[in-house]
């Protein structure tokens, strides 16, 4: 058997920890590469101007993006069928006003739907902006409120291996407080608001039957095309969809509204914010390959390794950019540029190096010259800071000491940037 089919093989069959510790991560070998330019329009011509960035050459990368990496994405739907459940002024200890919305995700009352849980300072005398946060767990895990109701979640089961929807117990309740800090949001001013991605589309290979996507199949399809959405796509999409409730929300500035991932959720806030211009900041927590990270420089995570571990993610044509991402006519600070001008926060954990920090790093700093276009200065370095340096004004980075997690340094940099951007 060649010896390339051989490697692919065991890569494919490989778990995702024989998989990191099989990669790249010796800086010396990291190969030279050429960045496709983000400022040349495809059929040749420099963009010089932030007109020429906006009615031309955007759209390119953005179609680049829908064809190639993510899919296509359903028109957003006529009018949003959501119903606010629950309203308590006094919740946190008084701290906050709490809503728990429920957005209908189709036109059938058996169609998945997502609980949207809010918080917004107590007693604002204005709107408040607010930070959208897509969570990995269900929405009684953001803080330790016996006001939010407990539901169902996906686990694997040990035993079958077979993933099934189990209710919560009590002790899920605040299990995910540290990576939320809602307290320092709300004592800074602004709110947050979370759904459970799972709610969209469970998050494992044949989870889709479960989700959103089908609800869009043409009759007698089973399968998205090669260019139609993966599941980030689809948490994408339902992100755009709890903005459009938040837009309706008279305590909410949507005017303000920053979006925040986490992950491959920071993957899916990167193509949610590209897509809806109606966020005014995007934070891509460790996003890591497919997310901030440039494919070509083959450190830590390949496109191999997310497309054989989470098939389900991207899009069919994204496959073919398997060992060769070389030849995508496309890299990350493409993807990042789509944010511009508006405010787009990368951080990056030491430990983290399957994501690939300094290739995180370089892929905002390598964005920056489009934000430059509009009179905006991003990284304003192509020199990688040391721990904890935030660098940057409209587009910023920080990477932090210890593993790939959220916590309460990464918020506090999260929250002095909405405050430098929305003063
Ligand atoms: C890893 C995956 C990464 C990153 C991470 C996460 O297993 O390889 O791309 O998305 O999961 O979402 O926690």
């Amino acid at each position: 058997m060649p010896k390339r089919l051989l490697a692919a093989l065991i890569l494919c069959a490989a778990p995702l920890a024989g998989q990191q510790a099989q990669a790249l991560y010796d800086e010396s070998r990291v190969p030279a590469y050429t960045l496709p330019d983000a400022l040349t329009l495809t059929g040749g011509g420099k963009v010089r101007d932030a007109k020429t960035w906006t009615a031309r050459r955007r759209p390119q990368i953005l179609a680049l993006y829908r064809t190639e990496v993510f899919g296509r994405s359903p028109a957003p739907p006529a009018r949003l069928n959501y119903e606010v459940e629950a309203v308590d002024g006094g919740a946190l200890g008084g701290k906050a006003l709490r809503k728990i919305v429920t957005i209908r995700l189709g036109a059938k009352p058996e169609d998945p739907k997502m609980n949207l849980l809010v918080y917004l300072p107590a007693g604002a005398k204005k709107p408040s902006g607010v930070f959208l946060g897509m969570s990995f767990a269900g929405i009684w895990t953001v803080a330790n409120d016996a006001g939010v109701p407990l539901g169902g979640q996906w686990v694997r089961n040990r035993e079958t291996r077979v993933w099934e929807k189990q209710p919560a117990t009590e002790k899920d309740r605040g299990a995910s407080a540290s990576r939320w800090q809602v307290e320092k949001i709300l004592d800074a001013g602004y709110g947050l608001a979370v759904f459970d991605y799972g709610d969209v589309e469970p998050d494992f290979v044949g989870g889709m039957k479960y989700g959103i996507r089908p609800l869009f199949f043409k009759p007698g399809q089973t399968e998205p095309a090669a260019d139609e959405w993966g599941a980030i796509g689809a948490w994408a999409w339902a992100a755009s969809r709890a903005m459009d409730y938040l837009e309706k929300d008279p305590n909410v500035d949507a005017r303000h509204v920053a979006l925040f991932g986490h992950s491959r959720l920071g993957k899916t806030a990167l193509w949610c914010g590209a897509q809806d211009t109606r966020f005014a900041i995007v934070i891509a927590n460790e996003s890591g390959e497919g997310g901030a990270a440039i494919s070509r420089r083959l450190y830590g995570e390949r496109t191999r390794n997310l497309n054989s571990s989470f098939p389900h993610w991207f899009d069919g044509n994204f496959k073919k950019y398997n060992d060769r991402e070389d030849q995508m006519p496309f890299d990350s600070p493409m993807l990042l540029a789509l944010t511009a001008p508006r405010g787009l926060y990368v951080a990056s954990a030491e430990e983290d190096r399957w994501s690939d920090p300094k290739g995180e790093f370089l892929g905002a700093a390598n964005a920056s010259a489009v934000w430059a276009l509009f009179g905006k200065q991003g990284i304003g370095t192509m020199e990688m800071p040391g721990l904890h340096q935030p660098v940057g004004q409209t587009v910023r980075y920080h990477i932090r000491a210890g593993k790939h997690d959220v916590t309460a340094y990464d918020w506090e940099q999260y929250i002095q940037f909405a405050r430098d951007l929305w003063k």
